[in-house]
């Protein structure tokens, strides 16, 4: 895969030298180019920002240098085929998903424009989209300073999904959001650390068991941390035993999706616990 990074501060994002992203660029597997959108400009003094029309707080990025830009990287990718994608972090796109990461993780070319200040002028995005197939994302609702550590974390999530980057692709298949729901707590040795005991089915040996209560804790950690994961969850074809851990986590199965029960003390999340145990007496 190839990846053209355009950013004012090209020095950002060198941490992509480092690690499994490093080694996949060593290795061949990632072709990542990071440029830097002052060389791009024509002026004497690099000018890259100009005060907003319709007035307002802070600069914006001005369309010619990332015009140039754009269709530099555009041009080097090759263009054979498909548009490449152009990504535009910012906290007013589309939310970057691991199932985001998965689909881009396919495209030939991702070139990622890392704006700055209030962003980048909005004619510039217009054009791209005759070279280019544009998706501004985001992270999540907070916001940044700039794209740059947006990028860092998106090339990661995407890069990793590259085939040959991760060592044991296994790895891949049991994490957090890969099946929708969060992952279940890990413990290497030893087996008592500071008068704490790792739970004793792990060291008991049996694998059907230690599944199922890797299962049901991906069910109680979901439930507690992220509920909005539990609604979204396919729960059309699950085992009895689950349908069971669910239900004493507060939900039912309604037309294969999980419910919140309503109940006494509120529905789900840290009142969890206490609701299951008043449900199970009642
Ligand atoms: Cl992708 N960019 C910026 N600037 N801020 C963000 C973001 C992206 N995602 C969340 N906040």
């Amino acid at each position: 895969m190839r990846v053209d990074v355009v950013s004012i501060f090209p020095e950002y994002l060198a941490p992509l030298e480092l690690s499994l992203i490093g080694k996949a660029r060593q290795d061949g597997l990632l072709d990542l180019r990071v440029h830097d959108l002052r060389g791009f400009t024509t002026d004497k003094h690099r000018t890259v920002d100009d005060t907003p029309y319709g007035g307002g707080a802070g600069m914006v990025m001005k369309a010619e240098p990332w015009a140039q830009a754009l269709a530099s990287v555009a041009a080097a990718g090759g263009g054979n085929g498909a548009k490449p994608v152009l990504i535009v972090p910012s906290p007013a796109g589309e939310r970057f998903t691991q199932a985001l990461a998965h689909e881009l993780a396919e495209e030939d070319q991702l070139v990622f424009a890392c704006g700055r200040y209030e962003g980048i002028d909005e004619r510039v995005i217009e054009w791209a989209a005759e070279h280019f197939t544009v998706r501004p994302m985001s992270l999540g609702d907070y916001v940044l300073n700039g794209g740059e550590v947006a990028v860092l974390a998106m090339v990661e999530a995407i890069g990793r999904l590259l085939p040959g980057v991760v060592g044991n692709p296994e790895s891949l298949v049991e994490e957090s959001h890969s099946d929708g729901l969060l992952e279940y707590p890990v413990y290497t040795k030893p087996s008592t650390w500071r008068d704490r005991e790792v739970p004793a089915v792990l060291l008991s040996g049996n694998h059907g068991k230690i599944a199922q209560w890797r299962r049901h804790e991906q069910y109680r950690r979901t439930a507690e941390r992220r509920p909005d994961l539990l609604e979204a969850f396919d729960a059309g074809k699950l085992p009895r035993a689950d349908r069971s851990a669910l239900y004493d986590l507060g939900y039912d199965v309604v037309e294969g999706h999980l419910r919140a029960r309503p109940s006494v003390a509120g529905t789900n999340g840290a009142d969890t616990q206490h609701d299951a145990e008043a449900d199970a007496s009642a």
